[in-house]
């Protein structure tokens, strides 16, 4: 099941308390105080696991409770601290405050790791209360409380490139044919229903390898911005790609004309977010294994030619196109990388 939304409710543990205790031993009067510290209370950690790529698993719990810290006793022993508690996320997870909407973090980069919920520190025993004038206290400290709160997950997937199109287009197939990953593929709309994420490789002249992450997005129709199809709950996933390819079926199986078909994907991505029209996009004929009549397939090309859009004819079936256009999409994506980075950087410029 694909989850891209969950609320949890995390508590880290409380500190143990400080102890209260004197020294009684048979030849030593009125021995010191001798009261340990407790221990600080574990916390709540969420941390970045690539291998997840929706946040299921939180549906199915949604409280975490770190138990407290041990409490102080006797001669000086410190309570034990409590362990923290780690939550896997996959890569793309936004945390918010459930109550005030504030966002508390971004976790993008896997392996990082964000403190949900702070532990107590342990409060302090009566031996840390002696002074020279003060030799018998009898005061010690509670512990403090653990951080407790609602929080609320979304994932919004971080992909280099997204595959969007109508129903049918050939996306899942696509998918298939670039990356490892194995989507149900059908003659029917809509039938994929969920995004899946795959990793297309390619090597540049020097043979190094590059990874670029794709999501094939359920298909898109006319309304899709309103809510028809399956509509704006994926749409989102959208916001944070870098790529956009398009894909249009030309073939025999095609109904519509192709232009009017690109046309209408990209006027809902755009309706839903103006932001979409600032990304880069390629279009890819598919299924040319299947086109009889050259028609649909000149028309699109023409198109993209003329409006000077990167343009791509490809076969699932036949593998026909797929290596190029994998190493295109590489290529654009390295390109980004470096312009982000040099955007990082002159932020941190400016920043010393
Ligand atoms: N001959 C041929 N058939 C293809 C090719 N690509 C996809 N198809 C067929 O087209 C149909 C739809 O393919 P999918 O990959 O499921 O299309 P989709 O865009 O993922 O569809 P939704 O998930 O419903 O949005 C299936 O019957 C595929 O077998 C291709 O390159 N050649
Ligand atoms: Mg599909």
């Amino acid at each position: 099941m694909f989850v891209d939304q969950v609320k949890i409710y995390v508590e880290a543990g409380d500190g143990g308390d400080g102890c209260v205790s004197f020294r009684r031993e048979k030849f030593v009067p009125q021995g010191g105080p001798d009261g340990g510290d407790g221990g600080r209370g574990g916390n709540i950690i969420f941390e970045v696991d690539p291998q997840l790529s929706t946040l299921v698993d939180l549906r199915y719990q949604q409280h975490y409770v770190v138990k407290h810290g041990g409490h102080g006793s006797g001669h000086n022993s410190s309570g034990r601290g409590s362990e923290d508690r780690v939550i896997a996320v996959p890569v793309g997870t936004l945390v918010r405050d459930f109550k005030t909407g504030e966002m508390l973090g971004d976790l993008v980069m896997p392996g990082q790791r964000m403190v949900a919920a702070k532990g107590g520190k342990g409060g302090r025993g009566n031996s840390r209360f002696k002074t020279a004038v003060r030799q018998a206290p009898v005061d010690a400290e509670p512990g403090e409380p653990g951080e407790s709160r609602w929080l609320t997950l979304e994932l919004k997937l971080l992909a280099d490139v997204a595959l969007v199109g109508f129903p049918n287009a050939g996306k899942s197939s696509l998918m298939a044919a670039m990356t490892r990953a194995n989507p149900k593929v059908g003659a029917y709309p809509f039938t994929t229903l969920h995004p899946n994420l795959g990793v297309a490789t390619w090597h540049d002249a020097k043979r190094r390898a590059f990874h670029v992450t794709i999501a094939d997005v359920p298909g898109l129709i006319e309304g899709a911005h309103e809510g028809k199809g399956l509509g704006i709950r994926f749409l989102k996933h959208l916001e944070r790609t870098t790529v956009l390819l398009h894909l249009v079926d030309v073939s025999i199986m095609a109904m519509n004309d192709p232009v009017t078909d690109f046309e209408i994907i990209r006027d809902e991505m755009i309706q839903y977010d103006e932001k979409m029209s600032q990304k880069p996009f390629f279009v890819a004929a598919t299924k040319i294994d299947i086109v009889e009549d050259s028609e649909k397939l000149n028309h699109l090309r023409g198109y993209c030619e003329g409006r000077q859009i990167p343009f791509f004819e490809v076969s699932s079936a036949s593998a026909v196109g797929v290596q190029p256009l994998i190493r295109t999409l590489g290529l654009a994506v390295v390109k980004y990388r470096k312009t982000q980075a040099t955007v990082l950087k002159s932020d941190a410029d400016e920043v010393s």
